[in-house]
């Protein structure tokens, strides 16, 4: 994400990301040249054979350092590097999550107690409103399996999620960078959607904190922003959410926020994306790849207009 202020307007060639990917290329040519093992590629291919429930194709997974190491989460700064090196003092356990609202059975679910279950594995396209993409193989849950045991009551039309208020462990939650915590939402039949999944693990690990431990939302035919992290509140409501985004620059970020080609952020284009580790950038899917899933939800709507 980016903040309107002047100092990132072109956001497509910030400094650190193209030095990241001038990184990546220099690993990738002295891998070529013999000079370092391809470990980061044998552990992809390893994951990819593992059977998780591949809904990315055969596209190349991102590699670990990538997925955990170049990360938006402003509760610990707006650097892409600053999650990873700044939320080392944050405890993602114990956690509760909490799903009320108009349903019939609220309840107070301990997260701890879901990462020791078998989980789900699935890999998905992820793609950034900052057009840059991954494609991550998470380990975790369809959110609707956990939304069925709270039972929606028929005036249930939304879910709005939180994450957690930690100022003393979140740097960034002392600042006023954005109107914590941090909050999005879905409409319910898109909360339950099939791919719409909860993820507490990436790369076979538990989620590091940088990727939103122990609990982050994954909605993989929207843009990152939507995808919530580090989660403690799910409550189901009859009206359309705020969300952070939203109120923080309505005419940049809408509610929807389905990856879409033909509707430009106000100050870049969303025709094209980089695969972090590509040199060349491709163009973008609608839906981020997923339109034969997903564009039936979306039946009738201006999505010029609910962008
Ligand atoms: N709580 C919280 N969730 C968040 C964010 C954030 O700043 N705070 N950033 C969002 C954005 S803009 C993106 S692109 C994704 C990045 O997820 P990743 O770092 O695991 O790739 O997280 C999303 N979830
Ligand atoms: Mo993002």
């Amino acid at each position: 994400m980016i903040i309107p202020p002047r100092k990132l307007a072109s956001s497509q060639d910030v400094t650190p990301e193209t030095l990241f990917w001038n990184r990546r290329r220099l690993i990738r040519a002295a891998a070529a040249a013999g000079l370092v093992p391809l470990a980061e590629r044998a552990q992809a291919d390893a994951l990819r054979l593992a059977g998780k429930a591949n809904f990315a194709g055969d596209e190349e997974l991102t590699p670990w350092k990538t997925v955990t190491g170049y990360n938006n989460f402003y509760e610990f700064g707006t650097g892409k590097e600053d999650p990873a090196e700044r939320s080392a003092q944050f405890r993602p356990l114990p956690w509760t999550l909490t799903i009320d609202g108009e349903v019939h059975k609220p309840q107070t679910v301990d997260v701890g107690a879901l990462l020791a279950r078998p989980l789900e594995q699935r890999i998905y396209r992820f793609r950034c409103v900052e057009a840059w993409s991954m494609v991550v193989p998470w380990d975790g849950l369809p959110l609707r399996d956990l939304l069925k045991r709270a039972e929606p009551t028929a005036h249930a039309r939304y879910v709005a999620f939180e994450t957690v208020l930690r100022p003393e462990e979140m740097p960034g939650q002392r600042t006023g960078i954005l109107d914590w915590p941090y909050r999005e939402g879905l409409r319910l039949d898109e909360a339950m959607h099939e791919l719409t999944f909860l993820a507490l693990g990436v790369y076979g690990k538990p989620l590091p904190n940088q990727n939103g431990a122990p609990i982050r939302l994954v909605v993989p035919w929207k843009y990152g922003f939507k995808s919530i992290k580090s989660i403690v509140r799910i409550r189901l409501v009859r009206e359309q959410p705020p969300t952070t985004w939203n109120m923080r620059a309505p005419r940049e970020y809408g509610f929807y926020a389905n990856v879409n080609p033909d509707v430009d952020h106000p100050r870049w284009s969303q025709k094209t994306e980089r695969r972090l580790g590509d040199f060349f950038r491709r163009p973008t899917l609608p839906f981020n790849g997923y339109a034969e899933q997903v564009a039936g939800l979306y039946k009738g709507m201006d999505l010029r207009k609910q962008f």
